[in-house]
């Protein structure tokens, strides 16, 4: 996608702080962290937004959770706990027209994340 901010950083024609990398998933340090852990999981496919999964992804989304559990381990938050967030259009706050989830950890959330 010509336009699209997570497919240049999928290019790299936009760095990015790179936390796990493979052939299908890109996770990456969010720009704006909204607590002490705060990285975007994305399929380094386009897909625009949760509305736009199809059967064929569904096995790249069940990827993407396990690779949500495995980087909460390797960010050191999986026992402690953390939130998997996906904003999913305009009334979500959505600004990134690219799937992504949000995994948000490192503190007690309620204060920090409605
Ligand atoms: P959302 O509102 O769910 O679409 O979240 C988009 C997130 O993307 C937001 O938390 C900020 C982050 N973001 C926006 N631009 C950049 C960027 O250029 N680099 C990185 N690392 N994150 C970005």
């Amino acid at each position: 996608m010509d336009n699209c901010l997570f497919c240049k950083i999928v290019e790299g024609s936009i760095p990015s702080n790179k936390v796990y990398e493979d052939e299908r998933v890109l996770v990456f340090h969010d720009i704006q962290p909204a607590a002490p852990v705060h990285v975007l999981i994305i399929p380094k496919k386009h897909i625009a937004s949760m509305n736009d999964v199809a059967s064929e992804d569904l096995a790249l989304i069940g990827e993407m959770h396990r690779i949500a559990q495995e980087t909460a381990k390797q960010l050191g938050v999986a026992d402690s706990g953390y939130r998997l967030i996906n904003n999913c259009g305009p009334d979500s706050g959505q600004a990134v027209a690219h799937l992504h989830y949000h995994l948000i950890g490192g503190a007690k959330l309620g204060a920090l994340v409605q």
